[in-house]
């Protein structure tokens, strides 16, 4: 009998990037019959939380928010097709551990350990959750309408001449493509002595980026995160890279009742490779276990 693979997979992301949902929606599939390219090969363990998850993935609900010190994970032996089998270990990982290290600079034990352990991580980035410089006018309106503004509508030519020094605080005003290339940054120097790793960027609510002709994931990197993308292709000897879209829910949550109309979580997901092309939503996790 072939030996199992032990892959160690992280999903990473800062807080409301998709992993939950991601997690929820993949073991939906491993155990619906319809979706014939996974299923568990053994059934010991606690499934309570993936259970969980998955059954609110199912309901179209928001899935639970991942504490900080939460050590909840997937760990399950999957049968995977044609591939064979893969002792899987998923942590579900909170977001606010990688702010943590983006933000205030440390390493929350859990997360270094499940990045230490990795053999492949997977990135998740939500497209509507980016923080990216915006227009004066726009920061003022938002200033005015804050607890303590004076509530007027902004007016279209306001000017930014600080009295003061400019002030700073990563939490609220670091941009996502520097904390994230500062995270690959910190995770390069936990793989020192046994490179490359795959490093996989997952796009979640992928039903939620449109345009005409939509952007391919690749493209929509390239224009929405073009220093990620620059430092994950700079740095092919230190980790193996893709991209995928992916919609682990199968639309919005504001259109429930649209969306439970679509069926079943395996006739609602769907997934995007870098160029575009239909893929399962299994394909990011089998190419972070397999590089195929
Ligand atoms: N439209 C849409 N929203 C999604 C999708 N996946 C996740 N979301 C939403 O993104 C938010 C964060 O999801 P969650 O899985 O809890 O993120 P986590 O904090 O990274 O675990 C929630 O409001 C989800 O409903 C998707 O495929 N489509
Ligand atoms: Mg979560």
């Amino acid at each position: 009998m072939t030996e199992p693979a032990r892959p160690r997979l992280v999903f990473l992301g800062l807080p409301r990037t998709g992993k939950s949902t991601f997690l929820g929606a993949f073991w939906a599939l491993i155990q619906s019959p319809f979706e014939a390219s996974v299923r568990e090969a053994s059934f010991s363990g606690d499934r309570s939380y993936v259970q969980r998850l998955a059954d609110q993935v199912a309901r179209g609900e928001e899935p639970d928010r991942t504490a900080l010190d939460a050590d909840e994970e997937l760990a399950v032996e999957v049968y995977f097709e044609p591939e064979g089998p893969a002792d899987l270990l998923i942590p579900d990982t909170s977001g606010e551990s990688l702010r943590v290290l983006a933000e205030r600079r440390i390493w929350y034990p859990r997360l270094l350990a499940a990045c230490t352990d990795a053999t492949a991580i997977l990135v998740f980035i939500h497209p509507e959750r980016l923080r990216v410089p915006q227009r004066i006018v726009v920061a003022a309106a938002g200033e005015q309408t804050a607890p303590g503004g004076h509530g007027e509508s902004a007016p279209d030519d306001v000017e930014f001449h600080p009295g003061d020094a400019v002030r700073f605080q990563a939490q609220e005003h670091a941009c996502t493509a520097a904390e994230l290339i500062d995270v690959f940054e910190n995770l390069a120097e936990c793989w020192s002595d046994r490179r490359p790793i795959r490093v996989g960027v997952v796009i979640s609510a992928w039903d939620r980026v449109g345009g005409d002709p939509k952007p391919t994931p690749y493209e929509w990197m390239a224009a929405r995160l073009p220093g990620v993308l620059a430092t994950l292709e700079s740095n092919r000897d230190v980790a193996d890279f893709e991209v995928f879209g992916v919609s682990a829910q199968g639309g919005a949550l504001e259109d429930r009742d649209e969306l439970l109309a679509k069926g079943e979580i395996c006739d609602r997901v769907f997934a995007e490779d870098r160029d575009g092309r239909a893929v399962s939503l299994v394909d990011p996790i089998r190419w972070a276990i397999w590089g195929s």
